[in-house]
């Protein structure tokens, strides 16, 4: 049977008595007269003591050559270690660790850490990626994946309650299904696979298959050679895509009741942990989020003194970083729709304005100050599609899987892909999205 051993955080609603504990060996204070083992489960931690005995005495009672060696055990502790521990709990408000503490009666050293731990607390960020099982031990980096957790598990909640389908899209796939530059390419048999980089495609398809509501949380790879700190080779991508809109404004409003829901999960469950660790008071944000079109947007960057060097039309990230400066001084928002993209910067599956083609009916949202998502419309109408396709550059046979669902009868539809790393990592004030990902894909790491 599983020993059973009770969290540290349930032991103060224990009676004093006798308990099982286990965990991680945090640090051992080793005293001529008492030893104390902090130990560290994936809930808190307590303060084990043990009346330390150094040698037998001559008379020795019943017990002593054991109490010996378990003295001789906790000295030999290392950091790291993993234990079981009887004992009695005792409550004593002189305990500044939460109030109480095991006295120990049998000690098992379950699993010893080497002494020589790879990394410390002041450990640069790759090292520590080198080691995220260790790294992750940590309180704070813990918490982040509890966070998204409850996070996702909130939008789960808002998609199951409004009659959203959960669909699972094929990440091997026969062609692009975003930009054909950061595409990876596989063997497949005697021929060549892709890398899903994007469920676009397939969360598309659900509508003329008459699914009406659909989400995916699921891995995307991009084989973006960059290294900053929002960019990763894999991520996870937060999918919808929804029937029956009337313009990108639908999308935004389902998008923003999402965060809505996530926040205020987030902030009900962890908001004092957040405040204790991260130093951050969670804010759930208002309805609606500001609106501002791309080119009025881009005015507003100009006015405060950047001007956005690419000769594009897209936003850059200084850019972005501006006008969530301005949101937040004049509307008090960490949340923006940036809307209206021009068409030329845009995939050819978006939506353009009835009057004005030069405009799609997209979005990209910022989060203090960086892009977490983007959403649109998209064209249903096969014609307008194929002309789209081909003003890209795009081969319309390479694509005929895909123009075919809309050959037999498919709903106005729309829906946004947002990278869930990127949402906890400017949630927490994190600096980079390697914090926030349980195990990060660069371009120089597939490795652990
Ligand atoms: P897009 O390419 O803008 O849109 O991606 C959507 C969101 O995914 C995240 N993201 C990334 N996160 C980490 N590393 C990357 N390399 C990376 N690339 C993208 C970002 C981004 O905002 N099919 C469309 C979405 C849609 O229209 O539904 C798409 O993929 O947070």
């Amino acid at each position: 049977p599983l020993v059973t051993r009770v969290l540290v955080k349930n032991l103060s609603a224990l009676p004093d008595g006798p308990v099982t504990v286990s965990g991680w060996v945090d640090t051992v204070r080793d005293q001529k007269k008492v030893q104390f083992v902090i130990l560290r489960d994936e809930s808190g931690a307590v303060q084990i003591v043990n009346p330390a005995l150094r040698e037998l005495p001559e008379e020795a009672a019943e017990g002593d050559a054991a109490r010996l060696a378990t003295t001789e055990a906790i000295s030999a502790l290392s950091h790291g270690s993993f234990i079981t521990v009887t004992g009695e709990l005792k409550k004593d408000e002189r305990v500044k660790l939460g109030g109480l503490e095991v006295k120990l009666a049998t000690l098992d050293v379950v699993s010893a850490a080497n002494p020589e731990a790879p990394i410390a607390a002041d450990s640069s960020l790759d090292k520590r990626m080198d080691w995220r099982f260790l790294d992750l031990r940590q309180p704070k980096q813990a918490l982040i994946f509890r966070i998204q957790t409850t996070f996702l598990h909130a939008l789960r909640s808002y998609w199951v309650e409004n009659d959203f389908v959960e669909i699972h899209t094929p990440k091997l796939m026969a062609s692009a299904s975003e930009s054909r530059a950061e595409l990876f390419e596989v063997e497949y048999f005697d021929g060549k696979a892709y890398l899903s980089q994007s469920p676009q495609f397939f969360k598309q398809m659900a509508q003329p298959a008459g699914f009406g509501k659909v989400f995916e949380v699921g891995p995307a790879f991009r084989a973006d050679p960059s290294f900053t700190s929002r960019h990763a080779t894999e991520f996870t991508s937060v999918d919808a895509e929804v029937s029956w809109i009337e313009s990108h404004d639908d999308v935004m409003k389902l998008h923003e009741e999402l965060m809505v829901a996530g926040f205020t999960a987030v902030k009900a469950k962890h908001g004092a942990e957040i405040q204790e660790l991260f130093g951050i008071e969670i804010e759930v944000p208002a309805v609606p989020f500001p609106r501002i079109p791309l080119a009025e947007a881009k005015q507003i960057v100009a006015d405060r003194g950047y001007v956005i060097p690419r000769a594009d039309d897209d936003m850059d990230p200084e850019g972005e970083r501006q006008i969530a400066a301005y949101v937040k001084e004049t509307y008090g928002h960490d949340f923006v729709f940036l809307t209206d993209y021009a068409s030329s910067i845009r995939p050819f599956y978006h939506m353009r304005r009835e009057d004005d083609e030069t405009i799609t009916n997209s979005y990209d949202l910022i989060y203090n100050g960086t892009e977490i998502s983007t959403g649109a419309q998209r064209e249903h109408r096969i014609d307008v599609l194929v002309e789209q396709a081909k003003d890209k550059g795009l081969d319309p046979e390479e694509l005929g899987f895909y123009l075919d669902f809309f050959r037999y009868g498919v709903p106005p539809h729309g829906g946004f892909g947002m990278g869930l790393a990127r949402v906890l990592m400017l949630m927490l004030g994190e600096s980079s999205i390697r914090e926030t990902t349980y195990l990060f894909r660069g371009p120089t790491r597939l490795l652990p």
